[in-house]
């Protein structure tokens, strides 16, 4: 499936019916008196938070959302029908932006949630409304009120409990795949990650959700490279992993490099829980792990754990980790597999 975290989408909800202006006319009933029904309300436009959803590509193929208009009111009092409604299914973790892409209408967080984007118009009166004693056949009905139009825009961030941060090649996407069964593409350049995969990962009978983004490079905030429009997707992370490449050569450098990056980029991720981990171990000998760890930390000043995504040496406890990081109402509880019970159709 594509991926697609940015769309700009038209809606406009319906317009009310007008009112009707009309008189009864019938055999043997003299002064019939008015008879003209309201116009039919306007639908409206919602958007609706949805599971089993984590793209916005749908958005790609459909910009335009209209509701339908009310219909017109009609003779011997009947009102028009009711426009229906429209509407638009979106990804837990959407923001819904105005146009100007800042200001946030709605924050979509929970499967279920319901906002109303633009309201259907009030169907216009008919001419029966206006009747009074002194006025007892008006010949006047108000038009249905106008829909609203307006451009949206909705932005997709995924909510996952781990976010994995790291230069290009640092090997995020293999700690992706051997903890999880997450298949990402894996490769020896940088950028083989175009856009964010998640994977749920399992430790000790409790799951969480880990969060791939592309690399961050140097000047990654002013768009070089995939840019840090990504990091909108580690935003809502409990928890940052923080990937060196002990194979690199400059670590601190490296390290560096991704903290120049958050703190521009903001919105609090220099300040979110964060671990950090010199990671290809597999590479390097008993004395230059010791150096590099000593290196590393005295860099970031807060102990930094040793691990390898090829050997999966040091993974577990990496995990164990993330775990005592993550709040406990956000692990998921994998149901106990009983492998002896007796098969069942
Ligand atoms: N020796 C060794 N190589 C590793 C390890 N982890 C990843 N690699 C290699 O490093 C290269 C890059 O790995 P990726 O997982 O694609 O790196 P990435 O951080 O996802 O890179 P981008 O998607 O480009 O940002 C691949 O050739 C991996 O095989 C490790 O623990 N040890
Ligand atoms: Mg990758």
């Amino acid at each position: 499936m594509k991926f697609l975290d940015l769309a700009k989408v038209y809606i406009r909800s319906g317009s009310g019916g007008a009112g009707c202006v009309s008189f009864r006319r019938e055999k043997y009933i003299e002064f019939g008196g008015p008879d003209g029904g309201d116009g039919g309300h306007g639908g409206s436009v919602w958007a609706e938070a949805v599971d089993g959803l984590n793209t916005l590509i749908d958005f790609r193929y459909q910009q335009h959302f209209f509701a339908q208009n009310g219909q017109h009111g009609m003779g011997r009092q009947r009102t028009g029908f009711t426009g229906e409604d429209i509407v638009l299914r979106v990804p837990v973790g959407t923001e819904i932006l105005d146009e100007d892409e800042e200001t946030v209408i709605a924050d979509m967080t929970e499967v279920g949630q319901k906002v109303q984007l633009a309201r259907g118009g009030n169907g216009g009166w008919g001419n029966v409304r206006f009747k009074t004693s002194t006025n007892q056949a008006p010949r006047r009905a108000n038009p249905g009120q106008e829909g609203v139009e307006r451009t949206i825009w909705l932005r997709l961030k995924l909510i996952a409990d781990v976010g994995l941060l790291g230069l290009p090649n640092a090997g995020k996407s293999t700690f992706l795949a051997t903890t999880s069964n997450a298949r990402p593409k894996i490769a020896d350049y940088p950028f083989t990650t175009l856009h964010p995969n998640l994977g749920v990962v399992g430790v000790d009978n409790v799951e969480f959700v880990v969060a791939d983004i592309p690399g961050l490079i140097d000047g990654a905030s002013e768009g070089r490279g995939l840019g840090d429009l990504f990091l909108g997707h580690v935003e809502r992370c409990a928890v940052l992993l923080h990937l060196v490449d002990g194979s690199s050569g400059d670590l601190v450098r490296d390290y560096q490099t991704i903290i120049t990056e958050l703190e521009a980029y903001g919105e609090g991720l220099a300040h979110k829980p964060r671990l950090t981990v010199l990671n290809k171990i597999d590479t390097l000998d008993e004395e230059e792990r010791a150096f590099l760890k000593d290196e590393l930390e005295a860099a970031c000043g807060t102990p930094v754990m040793l691990m390898s995504g090829v050997s999966g040496e040091g993974v577990t406890e990496v995990l164990r980790a993330l775990r005592e990081r993550i709040d406990a109402n956000r692990l998921r509880h994998r149901p106990v597999e009983d492998d002896d019970a007796p098969w069942q159709p």
